[in-house]
């Protein structure tokens, strides 16, 4: 644990196990018939930066319209969600669209402390300082750490908590997982507690696949940072090169199917792993999924957790939601 000032104590447990899962699951991903690896590799410095850019593109819209319903809709999320003493974010990155939420909690005078949880250490520690530079009096406790294992480190409750997963961010987890992890955030809820999610809706396949594929590059570059994360944290020798960025809209499963495929015939080595693994030309390897929902759709997977909507607030164009849930016993 780092206390780096009094307001800010950041823990990290990303050790040894986490690089132990991390090369367990590059391995079974790499060795399986139809190759995958998980999107949360993506995000080491370079990524989250990346991914910062991908925020501003035109092309990407669930980010804008995110910050659009938080701007205008914060005091009352606020207030339906009983004016929480602590935000618990899940997947916080930068925080950009928390500041919102963070000043209607503030103007409602019941803020108190701030919870960031990501795998990406530079970035919490970046944005923790800046948070308490901007709201004096804010208690930072940020949790490095992958958040579909270690939710129990999670510090003790004092006062009510709003626990939210912004971004869509839900969306880049598979049924099961997302079924699991659910169940998990179900299990943190008190009452008087609620979870704020933030979801894409399902909309035509151009919009989808324009936003996964924009025009000058960049989430392309995002995609492929997952193998520069690969050669330097399992000694591999992707060529990033040799692989181009694909995006598709899977309607049948109402998700973004994003991939790397293979554009020749080609052997990597990871040394760490000491495995080789052969593409064939044209092979596609899976990096992330993103799935889009509907309110039907949200309220049966809430139901499954033991959740309740409690709240449902939207952009004019209803490209995007957040929710709120609450734990039904
Ligand atoms: N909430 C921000 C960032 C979304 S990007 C927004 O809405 O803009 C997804 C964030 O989740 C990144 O900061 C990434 O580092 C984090 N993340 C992805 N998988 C994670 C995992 N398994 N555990 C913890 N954080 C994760
Ligand atoms: C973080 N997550 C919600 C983004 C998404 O839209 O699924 C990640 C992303 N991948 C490509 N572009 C954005």
């Amino acid at each position: 644990m780092t206390t780096i000032e009094p307001e800010i104590t950041i823990e990290v447990h990303l050790d040894a196990d986490s690089a132990a899962a991390m090369a367990r699951d590059v391995r079974l991903g790499l060795s399986a018939e139809f190759k995958e690896l998980a999107p949360k590799y993506f995000y080491d410095d370079r990524g989250s930066r990346l991914f910062e850019q991908i925020t501003e593109l035109d092309e990407y819209y669930p980010t804008r319209a995110e910050r659009g319903i938080l701007a205008d809709r914060s005091p009352e999320i606020v207030a339906a969600a009983g004016d929480p003493a602590t935000l618990v974010e899940l997947g916080s990155g930068s925080a950009a669209k928390t500041r919102h939420l963070l000043s209607a909690m503030r103007d409602a005078g019941c803020l108190s402390t701030y919870v960031p949880v990501d795998i990406s250490e530079e970035i919490t520690h970046d944005t923790a300082q800046c948070l308490v530079d901007e709201y004096p009096g804010l208690e930072v406790h940020g949790l490095v750490c992958d958040f579909e294992h270690h939710l129990e480190r999670i510090p003790e409750r004092s006062g009510s908590r709003l626990i939210a997963f912004l971004g869509g961010t839900i969306g880049n987890l598979y049924p099961d997982a997302r079924r699991e992890f659910l169940a998990r955030i179900s299990g943190l809820l008190e009452p008087g507690d609620r979870l704020l999610l933030g979801t894409d809706l399902v909309k035509e396949r151009r919009r989808l696949e324009a936003a996964y594929d924009d025009a000058g590059g960049v989430t392309a570059e995002f995609n492929k940072n997952v193998l520069a994360v690969l050669n330097r944290e399992l000694g591999a020798d992707f060529d990033l090169d040799a692989f181009e960025h694909v995006a598709r809209y899977d309607a049948e499963a109402g998700r973004m199917d994003i991939r790397l495929r293979s554009l020749a015939e080609q052997r990597v080595r990871l040394d760490d792993l000491d495995l080789e693994v052969a593409f064939d030309a044209g092979e596609e390897m899976r990096t992330e999924i993103s799935s889009k929902f509907t309110r039907d759709g949200l309220e049966a997977i809430y139901a499954e957790a033991g959740l309740g909507l409690a709240g449902w607030f939207t952009d004019p164009a209803a490209d995007y939601a957040l929710s709120l849930a609450q734990r039904v016993d």
